[in-house]
């Protein structure tokens, strides 16, 4: 059906004070002046905009944060992503998603607590630190991908001799939207080496099934190492030359879904030389740069990105992406909204 004109409707202008002060003595408020701001056409209103955050912008500063705050003052110290679109305080990279950097230096210990909305963290520099998640300790390497998953206890321990720091993407904003958002302290284990899930589920394809039995955790698996999802690409690209691309998605092992309800996370390996464009589809997204550099093209702004660096874009919105290497590939971790706009119903991808 062809789409008809929007007929012009009534302004807050034209109506008598009076009246208005009436509705909102009464917790009153008029739809018709605000109905096109809430209902656009055809495409929605971002607020979100396309921004990129710079990791050698980023890092003097956090690890000017770390002279500043001692860790027993911050709990987390962190330098939150925050979205201008949004406005700074708000705290949020996207409608659903949160982005901040960590810092956590050698011998320090971010106390163990448990909240509900979801994190995952991707590692970014340093070595010899762990997170802690219910007990289990992830050793935190280069592009690793950890979940603390909502109501899961962890904490953050740093053994080695240099800084650490990550990536925290948290489904905050969304939770705080619920009035559903809030933490619980606990006390420190420092975490045993064991049981490791990551032990557990080694081999693509194979479950632990110990007397047939099969596990009924809803995240079997917490640490994703980045070596085998490099590993994975690289042998995906491989074997099929021609695939449209290369990218591989971060799963629960046992049935295939979404690590989490809320975000989604995958991996993408641009070869050498590439140029994707991915389609216009309605969740925002959020882009980690792990290896090699490049440049982004989001409803027509453009960044050039480096390892490190991290960007995001609103939904609705053509992405192009390309390798600056004519001989090397590209590697990025992506998180977009799409569970939650499955579940609601709203999940489009335009051509
Ligand atoms: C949190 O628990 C962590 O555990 C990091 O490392 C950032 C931002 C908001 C709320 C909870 C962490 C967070 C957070």
């Amino acid at each position: 059906m062809s789409l008809a004109p929007l007929r012009a409707l009534g302004t807050m202008e034209e109506l008598p004070k009076d009246y208005l002060d009436n509705l909102f003595a009464t917790n009153l408020y008029p739809l018709w002046p605000s109905l096109r701001a809430v209902l656009p056409p055809h495409k929605p209103t971002a607020k979100t905009l396309p921004t990129l955050w710079e990791y050698q912008d980023v890092r003097p500063l956090l690890m000017k944060a770390g002279e500043l705050t001692p860790m027993e003052k911050a709990e987390r110290r962190v330098l939150v992503l925050s979205n201008p679109g949004h406005g700074l305080a708000n705290m949020q990279a996207t409608p659903v998603m949160y982005l901040g950097l960590q810092l956590i230096m050698p011998g320090e210990l971010a106390p163990n607590h448990r909240h509900t909305p979801n994190a995952v963290r991707i590692i970014v520099e340093g070595e010899g630190a762990f997170t802690g998640v219910n007990g289990e300790r992830c050793p935190m390497e280069r592009g690793d991908l950890i979940l603390t998953p909502s109501g899961r206890w962890h904490e953050h321990g740093h053994d080695g001799k240099s800084p650490v720091t990550w990536l925290d993407v948290l489904d905050l904003p969304l939770i705080l939207g619920l009035e559903a958002s809030y933490l619980e302290e606990g006390h420190d284990v420092k975490s045993a080496p064991l049981p490791a899930s990551t032990s557990q589920y080694s081999a693509a394809g194979l479950a632990p099934a110990p007397l047939f039995e099969r596990v009924q955790n809803t995240h079997p698996l917490i640490r994703f190492p980045w070596a085998r999802t490099k590993a994975g690409l690289q042998q995906l690209a491989a074997a099929d030359p021609g695939i449209k691309a290369v990218q591989m998605a971060y799963v629960n092992p046992e049935n295939g879904a979404d690590c989490f309800p809320t975000i989604s996370f995958s991996a993408i390996m641009l070869r050498p030389g590439e140029t994707l464009n991915i389609p216009e589809r309605s969740p925002a997204a959020v882009f980690h740069i792990v290896e090699g550099s490049g440049s982004v093209e989001i409803r027509g702004q453009k960044f050039d990105w480096k390892e490190a660096d991290t960007f995001c874009s609103p939904g609705f919105s053509t992405i192009s992406l390309k390798n600056a290497s004519a001989t090397a590939p590209a590697y990025m971790i992506v998180a977009d909204e799409s569970p939650v706009h499955k579940k609601l119903g709203l999940y489009e991808v335009r051509n």
